[in-house]
């Protein structure tokens, strides 16, 4: 088989840099290791920048995303039992949008079933060869027997356990990495949201969070130790310690019900660069991986699609090769100013018992002094709505 551009993984943006590409007549193939079915089984994200809903709606798949999303013009601050709101509107004239993850993949798959999309599914041990060359190639196997799909470029959109950042030898490769001492327990519930915008809480037991889906689907998270399992989590003692962990206020407004889906992910800040090697080109999860407190790693993903979207538009349509050249630079750019943030964000928020009185004093001066600095805000609400592409 041969393609213009095969693609390894189908998630977010695997699916949204196909239908980018086939809008401007490119030709692509996508490897996706498991099952269409898996993939939206994925709970995940909830929190979209304006530039990834301006490239969902270029893409076609803003329809469903304008109807269901919930606009949100700021966020809930919670610090010593007491909450204040941010107001990303007045500081900025900007908005996020709330819209699962899960429904921004099902809005492609949809997409991408209507133009007839080449999407290989239970495509396993995929491999890209000669990405140093003009004429690299990629083998997989499909049901037991092995393919190889010629190709002009490689694009590893294979997440952070894919292949394609392994393909780029080791000594070519600069990682840096932060693992937090702590996870994140979600869990999904049938419940109506406990406040219309999301509350960010800090708290000495831990971090909290509350998110949601939809009027009636809920979204909560609390900070664990790295010890803890989700079956050492009941529905019981997860409400218990939400309700701890937030404002009184909210804690007595909260609905709660039984859970349909509780996981554990554990946070790390993780960038590998260089994001391309030949014409082999990383995006999203495949290079960088941020805390998920500052809603970044989605958004980071699309924005990485719209670089490399404009840099292949401009080498098919112009024969320039240049922006393909500065692609993991320009990428890079953003990603590391994404990845402070969203470090900041989970340092100021969550517990770190190894800092003591002492961490979470300070911590909670500096909620206080953001309650009461609109240059403190502004900066906040200028890295959470999306810093320009
Ligand atoms: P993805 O990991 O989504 O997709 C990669 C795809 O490649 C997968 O479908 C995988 O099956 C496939 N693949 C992997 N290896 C392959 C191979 N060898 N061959 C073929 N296919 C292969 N971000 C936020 O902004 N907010 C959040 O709250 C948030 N929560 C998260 C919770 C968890 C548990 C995780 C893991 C991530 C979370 N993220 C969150 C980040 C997440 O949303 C990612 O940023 C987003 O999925 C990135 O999309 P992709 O780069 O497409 O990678
Ligand atoms: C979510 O709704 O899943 C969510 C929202 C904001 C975050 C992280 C997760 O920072």
């Amino acid at each position: 088989m041969r393609t213009q551009v095969c693609i390894i993984g189908g998630g977010p943006s695997g699916l949204l840099l196909g239908q980018l590409l086939h809008q401007a007549n490119i030709d692509t193939v996508i490897l996706e290791r498991q099952s269409r079915e898996h993939v939206l089984g994925r709970i995940r994200a909830g929190v979209l920048e304006e530039g990834t809903c301006r490239m969902l709606e270029r893409a076609g798949v803003g329809d469903r995303l304008k109807t269901e999303g919930f606009i949100h013009d700021g966020t809930m601050i919670a610090s010593n039992g007491h909450q204040f709101r941010l107001d990303f509107k007045a500081h900025t004239q900007k908005h996020v949008t709330v819209y699962g993850q899960t429904e921004v993949t099902r809005d492609l798959y949809e997409a991408r079933d209507q133009t007839g999309a080449k999407i290989l599914h239970h495509a396993q041990d995929v491999l890209p060869h000669d990405v140093t060359l003009n004429t690299p190639y990629v083998t997989y196997k499909l049901k037991g027997q092995n393919h190889r799909i010629d190709c002009d470029f490689v694009i590893g959109c294979d997440g952070f356990h894919g292949i394609s950042r392994q393909s780029i030898p080791s000594t070519l490769r600069k990682e840096f990495e932060r693992i937090y001492p702590f996870g994140w327990l979600g869990v999904l519930s049938e419940t109506p949201p406990v406040s219309h915008e999301l509350i960010y809480a800090n708290h000495p037991r831990g971090f909290a969070l509350c998110s949601m889906r939809n009027e009636n689907l809920s979204r909560y998270y609390v900070q664990t130790p790295l010890s803890e399992r989700v079956d050492d989590w009941s529905d019981a003692r997860f409400w218990d310690e939400l309700k701890r962990r937030i404002p009184e206020a909210a804690a007595d407004q909260l609905i709660t019900g039984p859970s349909i889906e509780k996981s554990l992910a554990r946070l790390r800040s993780f960038i590998s660069e260089p994001m391309q090697w030949g014409r082999l080109f990383l995006v999203g999860d495949a290079s960088h991986i941020v805390p998920p407190t500052g809603a970044k790693g989605l958004n980071l993903a699309v924005s990485d699609v719209h670089y490399l979207t404009e840099a292949l538009l401009q080498h098919y349509q112009e024969g320039d090769p240049n922006a393909l050249e500065t692609y993991s630079k320009k990428a890079l750019a953003r990603v590391w100013k994404a990845s402070r943030f969203s470090w900041w964000m989970t340092s100021t928020l969550h517990h770190f018992p190894e800092h003591g009185g002492f961490g979470q004093k300070i911590q909670e001066a500096e909620l206080a002094y953001l309650e009461q600095s609109p240059a403190a805000q502004k900066a906040l609400a200028e890295n959470y709505v999306g810093l320009p592409y």
